[in-house]
């Protein structure tokens, strides 16, 4: 049986011995590994149900999934993917996604948590550093074949991991993959797969999910979550959003994200016995129907989703929403006005979530003052959650003034995966994580976000690093010098802007621009919107290039465009 090369454990940072003990002496780490906390659910309300596909009618119960998950962890194994392999699962939002994502945590393999709108160069990245020995894809969505892809990574994946790269396919499936409809099907003998599975559980301590940061850097980092943290992650969101039993609640942003996923999402619900919805896009119409169909009390969405939902419901009336309690929003910031117009335009209680895929999670609380829910982005879910707002110099800001934010805390990982350089600056010596993020705490103790100090834009909750940007466009011969900003946008928040100095005599559009990156492959939300060609770029004292004023400049461009 193949062996990755390297156990996950040699390149994490785990919590010091001592915080780690308070961590399971106060509760937060029950010591048990998410599988096992899920199977336990479902022997509780094996009849309830647990998943609904809203695209294929697919419907199971917390009884069927937890023996589709146990059947489908014990196929893996068959096949050779066990224990401490990782998975890049880049599925769209289909019951697949959640028996297999069950099935890893049960078998003890880490899936990493691939977006759909990847492409050959994140995907290939992802796969390598990782050390992955299989994918799971969808045949073919949005006219890309992704099944294709899959194989075609194989030899650059091989070449790091010597090991077979299994390819599982959701949909037809060519020579060479996988069926993974066949492998998530019933099962024959759970009590042996059962059996199987319990006996090579995993730790508490070992890496459930990888998770992908936001992404400052050239390339996106690795979050490793362990089964104890991630746990109390959803666990804890749960309570935070008023879940229980008799929740729906639909998944219609990319199910892989942090916030859909365990904010509370699919594995908040879960735990706590209610029901998951999956739906493949946020689009309103469908939504909404959906919402009505299957009576959805919960929901996340982006600040640029909201909006469209608001509108939708403005013209069309929100007669088909009256299930829905709570709709969480988080992501990207939220308007103070959108916010306003929640709970009189659809008739629910706002969720505020500022959260990361690295761990914090803030909310608004479901019976704060419509003020707070309003104008603020909420306050660390765990009373051991460690904030700080400092300035350049890392000293505390007064109350009230704004300061970057860091924080440790119970389910706040001590480091990036394999990243030892980029954690000495994204971490201080005593762990805390420099989120990047500019906050205010207002007197009750809520967190308003105001900006950010790290080089990153939010396209509509899509983090984008600029660094990664940059890095693909100079490998256009015609320019010389390249800065990717944010530039405002009204629908999306932020769009991708780039500057360009192209090199003496030479010429460049932002249509080649573009086509170049395509034909590298990236994913679509990372193309830059809006260029700017420049004799040259402003640099500051330090020399670097002067990202703030270059961020001036467009939103000035923009407003005189538009005056
Ligand atoms: C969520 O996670 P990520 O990892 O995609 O992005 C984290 C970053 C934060 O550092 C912050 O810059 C921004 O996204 N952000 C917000 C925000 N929520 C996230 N900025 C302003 N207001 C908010 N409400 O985006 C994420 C993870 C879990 C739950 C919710 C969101």
């Amino acid at each position: 049986m193949p062996t990755p090369p390297t156990p996950i454990s040699d390149h994490t940072v785990p919590w010091p011995d001592d915080v780690a003990a308070g961590y399971v002496a106060k509760g937060y780490w029950a010591g048990v590994p998410l599988g096992t906390l899920l199977r336990e659910v479902a022997d509780s309300h094996p009849d309830a149900p647990a998943l609904v596909d809203a695209a294929t009618g697919v419907r199971l119960t917390h009884g069927e999934l937890a023996q589709r998950a146990d059947a489908a962890a014990a196929r893996l194994l068959d096949l050779g993917v066990s224990r401490g392999h990782r998975m890049v699962v880049q599925l769209g939002n289909g019951w697949e996604f959640v028996v297999l994502t069950l099935a890893c945590l049960r078998a003890g393999v880490v899936p990493v948590m691939a977006l759909p709108a990847h492409r050959r160069t994140e995907l290939a990245y992802l796969a390598r550093h990782a050390e992955a020995t299989a994918i799971a894809v969808p045949d073919r969505m949005h006219d890309f074949d992704h099944q294709a892809l899959a194989h075609e990574l194989a030899d650059d994946v091989r070449e790091v991991t010597g090991a077979p790269w299994h390819v599982l396919v959701a949909g037809e499936v060519a020579p060479g993959g996988v069926d993974l409809r066949v492998l998530c099907g019933p099962a024959e003998d759970p009590e042996a797969d059962r059996a199987r599975l319990d006996a090579g559980a995993s730790g508490s301590r070992d890496v459930a999910v990888f998770l992908l940061s936001g992404g400052t850097t050239g390339l996106p980092k690795l979050i490793a979550r362990t089964h104890d943290d991630y746990a109390y992650n959803a666990r804890r969101s749960s309570e935070v959003a008023g879940i229980d039993a008799g929740t729906v609640y639909l998944v219609s942003l990319p199910a892989g994200h942090n916030f859909p996923l365990a904010c509370p999402g699919i594995l908040g619900t879960l735990l706590a016995g209610g029901r998951v919805v999956m739906l493949p896009s946020p689009e309103p119409v469908r939504a909404f129907a959906t919402i009505a169909a299957e009576g959805v009390t919960h929901t996340a969405v982006v600040p640029a989703v909201a909006s469209r939902w608001l509108d939708h419901a403005a013209a069309h009336g929100s007669d088909q929403v009256t299930s829905l309690r709570v709709l969480q929003v988080g992501g990207a910031r939220l308007a103070d006005e959108l916010a306003r117009r929640v709970r009189p335009v659809l008739g629910t209680t706002l969720q505020q979530v500022f959260g990361m895929a690295e761990g914090l999670l803030n909310y608004t609380r479901l019976d704060d003052p419509e003020d707070v829910v309003c104008t603020t982005q909420g306050r660390p879910m765990c009373p051991d959650d460690e904030v700080r707002l400092v300035d350049e110099l890392d000293r505390d800001v007064p109350d009230g003034e704004p300061g970057s934010l860091l924080t440790r805390g119970p389910y706040t990982p001590r480091g990036y995966y394999k990243a030892a350089e980029q954690n000495a600056r994204a971490f201080t010596e005593d762990g805390w994580y420099r989120s990047g993020d500019i906050c205010r705490r207002t007197p009750e103790g809520n967190l308003v976000v105001e900006g950010r100090d790290k080089d990153m834009i939010n396209r509509g909750g899509e983090k984008i690093s600029a660094e990664e940007v940059e890095n693909l466009v100079y490998q256009l011969p015609a320019v010389a010098q390249v800065a990717a900003v944010a530039m405002p946008d009204r629908e999306l928040g932020e769009r991708v802007c780039l500057y360009v100095v192209p090199r003496p005599g030479a010429a460049v559009t932002l249509e080649e621009i573009r086509a170049a990156m395509q034909s590298i492959g990236v994913a679509r939300f990372k193309l830059p919107e809006h260029l700017v060609l420049v004799d040259e770029l402003a640099t500051t004292k330090v020399g670097k290039i002067d990202k703030k004023a270059l961020r001036s400049d467009i939103a000035e461009r923009l407003a005189a465009a538009s005056a």
